[in-house]
């Protein structure tokens, strides 16, 4: 029998650069075949050779809903026959830039664009252009996408600017970029004390789900608010994964509940917003967002900003999120997974910590949940590719990348669970 994933792979590596549009689709950290998906629905996809995978991805994030959910099928088909794209204001994007308003209190005006990329890389720019500062920091194991600014991995030994992670970032382009550690309050002091005048705005995932799932702590996230705000920096939240996600108000509420009062003053919104649809946006306080084009010095645009097709279906996927008892399901479910997966990898001795947040996971083959970026990449990788493949055979789709999160949507049952936990349990057995 012919693998049409193997033949369709063959096909995209003839004329797409590793046969993918995005490089952590083409399973390199964890080699094998990717599977290309035929059609999804709910909580699973099926892939060219009819085999139906549940879905822990969920396109990294904004399948929370489930694949195919009809209020936003029938949203989008409904916009899509008013015309797909005008270049021109619409009601919906008010409606959608209400909607983000209400729902995150710390944003008081913003911008719609079309991917998270170009969210970080905007708000990055607002920043400076806010501050007239040239100085970022960000941490090692966060990723704000690919913006020449944001493409940078810590150097050896402490806070370090300007190492480029990408061939084709000049060293100038990168070198206001300091990188530091991930939770290291020390290093966050140190940085500040030395370069305070000069820091335009500090960007962070709250929880970091590019290192998988690491959580800020709060003596450390406490500690970024009162240095932003000692020292006039802007504090971005990158909530590109973490928004509309890990609770209706994003990672910024579940804060705000541990630290009173607190607040980012920028946000990266992307992925849920959307609704799978390419749509992305970047907001805060209005004093900031009204330095922006056309009102002020700084220039951002898009032709596909807000489109008309992209709002419907974000508009219906925040509409059903924030239908009471939501999250208190989506939570459950979520938790229920990563309980019973560490069950079942403490009954066969396998060494494994997990964590969740409302419909966002991680789970790593360590004995302790890591704090930053070495200690996560102390996994071993051949094991967890092991558990990637024994899974996968199973018709279970985790990230190919064990720096990757994990997704849950409304549409993953019990039963999707009790099958997924069923497949882990044969797998842990497999990996001593
Ligand atoms: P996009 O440009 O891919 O829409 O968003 C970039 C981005 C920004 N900020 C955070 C916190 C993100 O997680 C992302 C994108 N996430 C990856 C998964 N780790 C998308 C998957 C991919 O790159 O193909």
């Amino acid at each position: 029998m012919t693998d049409r994933n193997a033949d369709l792979f063959e096909r995209a590596k003839a004329l797409i650069p590793g046969g993918v549009n995005s490089p952590v689709r083409a399973f390199r950290a964890v080699g094998g075949t990717p599977r290309f998906v035929q059609r999804a629905q709910g909580a699973h996809f099926w892939d060219a050779n009819g085999k139906r995978h549940i879905d822990y991805i969920g396109s990294w994030g904004p399948m929370i809903l489930g694949h195919g959910h009809p209020a936003v099928l029938d949203a989008v088909q409904k916009a899509a026959t008013d015309g797909f794209s005008f270049g021109a204001p619409t009601e919906r994007e008010v409606e959608l830039a209400e909607a983000i308003v209400d729902l995150v209190p710390s944003i008081e005006m913003v911008r719609l664009v079309s991917s998270g990329t170009e969210a970080g890389m905007s708000t990055i720019r607002l920043a400076r252009g806010a501050t007239g500062r040239k100085k970022i920091i960000k941490f090692e194991g966060c990723y704000h996408g690919h913006a020449d600014a944001l493409l940078v991995k810590a150097g050896s030994g402490l806070a370090t600017f300007g190492n480029p992670t990408s061939a084709g970032v000049p060293p100038e382009v990168v070198q206001h970029t300091l990188v530091l550690e991930y939770n290291n309050v020390a290093q966050l002091d140190a940085a500040f004390a030395e370069h305070g005048a000069d820091i335009a705005c500090l960007i962070i995932e709250p929880i970091a789900g590019n290192m998988n799932f690491v959580r800020a702590s709060v003596p450390f996230m406490t500690r970024c608010r009162e240095l932003c705000t000692q020292h006039g920096a802007l504090l971005a939240f990158d909530e590109v994964m973490t928004g509309f996600r890990v609770a209706l108000g994003g990672a910024q509420s579940v804060y705000a509940k541990l630290i009173p009062g607190f607040e980012p003053d920028m946000t990266v919104m992307g992925k849920v917003i959307g609704g799978g649809m390419p749509l992305a946006a970047f907001g805060g306080k209005r004093a900031v967002m009204e330095q922006l084009a056309p009102l002020g010095p700084v220039y951002q645009a898009g032709t596909l900003s807000g489109n008309p097709v992209a709002t419907a279906c974000g508009l219906a996927t925040l509409a059903e999120i924030r239908k009471p008892g939501f999250f208190d399901a989506l939570s459950a479910r979520t938790r229920s997974l990563v309980d019973g997966l560490q069950a079942e990898a403490r009954k066969a001795g396998v060494p494994f910590s997990a964590d969740s947040e409302g419909g966002m996971f991680g789970f790593f083959l360590l004995p302790e949940l890591p704090q930053h970026y070495q200690a996560v990449m102390k996994t071993d990788g051949a094991v967890f590719n092991k558990l990637f493949h024994g899974l996968l055979d199973r018709g279970v789709y985790i990230a190919p990348a064990l720096y990757e999160a994990g997704f849950v949507s409304a549409a993953h049952s019990a039963q999707d669970i009790e099958e997924t936990l069923a497949a882990a349990a044969q797998v842990f057995g497999a990996l001593r």
